[in-house]
């Protein structure tokens, strides 16, 4: 395991010398609460920056009224403001004032500072392009997650490794056996993203994620047209983000047996490996049990890939709109005659179960997503959209999906369903605003369950997606302070993306950047974040805060903090990345 400890003094400014406080973050450290509080702690800000003309609102956990911000190359105060009355949040259980320096749009480099009692933030910028960098760190951590491709030091630097899982001989595991394909028959099912700190690939869980990635290659086309990732494929005619998520989609595809269109719940190991690097793991991989879930994720991101890949021809694409369209067909085929195949761990199985009891919430977005791409128009099921409650997407809540589809898709043909399904939409998130416009910490966020900073992520999106249809700006606040909870004004103090701001993540439970001995964990992924659902994960030792907005640990044995996924990753990909469009939209 990795710990370090950094150490630095915080007060580097052209004032008093009581302001010079080092503050050190010992990386394992353990419990949030038990801590004495530092500076970082003191002053919960977004890390990394903010925007000119966004909302800019730090928390401080200090008695003072009063704040100053200071530029970091000249010293001076160059604002000074009043702070809001002292707030209690229970789900944090402490006290926190807001400063408002949102007037404050002049570009370069700050901290916030108060005189009595003295004390100082990290830094944070000010500028047109300060999401730019974390942007394409957020997607290129999917390039570091590939399965079946060496990172060559060319695009990985430092991070660079050897080629894991070539996934070329799979095994059918008995609970998978079909007539054609008797259990023990070999298959191959190369490429795709392993899923989160482990080694296995998931069909539920590549559905919510490589949908997000289309959604956003379809709403943001001429940015993902600009955006260079430094990838293997960055010199072909494709946007970047449309070939990071062909590498997962072609994947996908290989999981549908082709006798009888059915879709496999997961490849995998029989149990999780060891913090091991991905080519160390030589354990035989299996196919698992088709699943009505599989099916309808899989139709719903082929349906969808179908769609939007038509709008980039070329030989990269060439005949997949087609074959995704019939893989999506003979998926929902599949699902109709097996409706009810509910996924059962395998008892010789132990990794990631993605079980889910429920369904109508994949069939109506399945069936959406096949309608807007011309097959059975008339299956958007306008019933389900009026009687049910839209929530926030997770990998087992997907009706969202659909109904952002639906609402974004601009086809003639479905206003009249996608009219009631921004009613819903718009539903949603104004309980979102209201909760954030409530919240002592300026957040949506009020339960903490596992993937909670991915809860925040989702929620942005919801906001987002709701602005772009309504055009209400009042959410731009409410999605900003969003970020600014990922990026540090959280009641935990960290900024929760490896790699970025002055206090974050570095023992990660992610195999390659626990084993590959690089000191720095692999950059640009969003932890999962605080949660009371599972505190256990690492023993007596690492003790957790009691309260759920501070019950985090940068330990590597924290899988329920402290692990990365790509479910999580994606939804701070599209917020971070929708951000960097509206600065680049306003201002060149
Ligand atoms: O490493 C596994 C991680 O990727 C999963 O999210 C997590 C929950 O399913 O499980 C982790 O594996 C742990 C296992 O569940 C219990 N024994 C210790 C394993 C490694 O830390
Ligand atoms: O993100 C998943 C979370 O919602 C579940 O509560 C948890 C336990 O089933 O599993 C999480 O997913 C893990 C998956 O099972 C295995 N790969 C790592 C995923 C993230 O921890």
């Amino acid at each position: 395991m990795k710990r370090f400890t950094s150490c630095f003094f915080t007060g580097v400014l052209a004032v008093s010398a009581s302001f010079l406080m080092p503050a050190c973050s010992a990386g394992s450290a353990g419990a949030d609460g038990n801590r004495r509080p530092d500076s970082t702690g003191l002053f919960l800000i977004n890390q990394e920056g903010y925007r000119p003309g966004s909302a800019k609102i730090a928390l401080l956990r200090l008695p003072a009224t009063e704040f100053e911000v200071v530029d970091e190359e000249s010293g001076r105060a160059v604002y000074s403001g009043k702070t809001g009355k002292p707030r209690y949040w229970s789900l944090s259980g402490d006290t926190v004032r807001a400063a408002d320096f949102s007037d404050l749009d002049t570009p370069g480099t700050y901290r916030l500072v108060t005189r009595q009692p003295a004390a100082s933030s990290w830094p944070f910028s000010i500028g047109e392009n300060v999401y730019s960098d974390i942007t394409v760190a957020s997607i290129r951590a999917f390039y570091f997650n590939r399965s079946g491709m060496e990172i060559v030091p060319e695009y990985g630097g430092k991070w660079a490794r050897p080629a894991g899982h070539p996934d070329t001989s799979v095994l059918i595991h008995p609970s998978a056996a079909s007539p054609s394909r008797p259990a023990g028959t070999v298959i191959s099912s190369p490429g795709g993203w392993y899923d989160a700190g482990d080694y296995n690939k998931y069909m539920v869980n590549s559905g919510i994620t490589t949908y997000t990635l289309l959604l956003f290659l379809q709403q943001y086309p001429e940015y993902c047209r600009e955006l260079r990732l430094n990838i293997p494929e960055s010199n072909n005619t494709l946007p970047d983000v449309a070939d990071e998520l062909l590498y997962n989609l072609k994947w996908m595809l290989t999981m549908q047996d082709p006798a009888d269109g059915g879709v496999y719940h997961k490849l995998t190991h029989k149990n999780f490996s060891g913090f091991v690097m991905p080519h160390q793991t030589t354990e035989p991989r299996y196919v698992v049990q088709k699943s009505t879930a599989a099916a309808l994720n899989f139709a719903a991101v082929t349906a969808m890939a179908a769609r939007v890949l038509k709008n980039y021809p070329g030989p990269e694409t060439e005949n997949l709109p087609e074959t995704c369209l019939r893989a999506a067909r003979k998926a929902m085929a599949w699902a109709r005659e097996h409706s009810d195949v509910i996924y059962r761990q395998p008892a010789d199985i132990q990794t990631g179960e993605y079980g889910d009891g429920n369904l109508e919430d994949e069939w109506f977005w399945a069936e959406t997503e096949l309608a807007l791409t011309g097959e059975d128009p008339g299956a958007i099921n306008t019933g389900y959209i009026r009687d049910h409650e839209f929530r926030t997407p997770t990998w087992n809540q997907v009706e969202m999906l659909g109904l952002w589809s639906l609402v974004l898709s601009g086809q003639e043909e479905f206003s009249a369903a996608a009219g009631l399904a921004g009613g819903k939409l718009m539903e949603r998130a104004g309980i979102l605003y209201k909760k954030y416009n409530t919240s002592p910490y300026l957040v949506s966020l009020d339960h903490f369950e596992w993937g909670s900073n991915a809860e925040v992520a989702n929620q942005a999106l919801v906001k987002l997606i709701a602005m772009n249809i309504s055009g209400d700006e009042k959410y731009l606040a409410a999605i900003q302070g969003d970020v600014d909870y990922l990026l540090g004004r959280n009641a935990t103090g960290y900024c929760f993306v490896t790699g970025f701001g002055s206090r974050s993540p570095v023992n990660i439970h992610h195999r390659p950047s626990g084993a590959d001995g690089i000191p720095e964990p692999v950059p640009g992924f969003l932890v999962g974040g605080p949660n009371t659902q599972v505190m256990h994960d690492c023993g007596p030792l690492v003790k957790r805060s009691a309260f759920p907005a501070r019950s985090y640990t940068d330990t590597e044995c924290s899988y329920s903090t402290n692990e990365i996924a790509i479910n999580w990753n994606v939804p701070f990909f599209y917020l971070m990345g929708a951000m960097d469009v509206m600065t680049r939209k306003a201002g060149l």
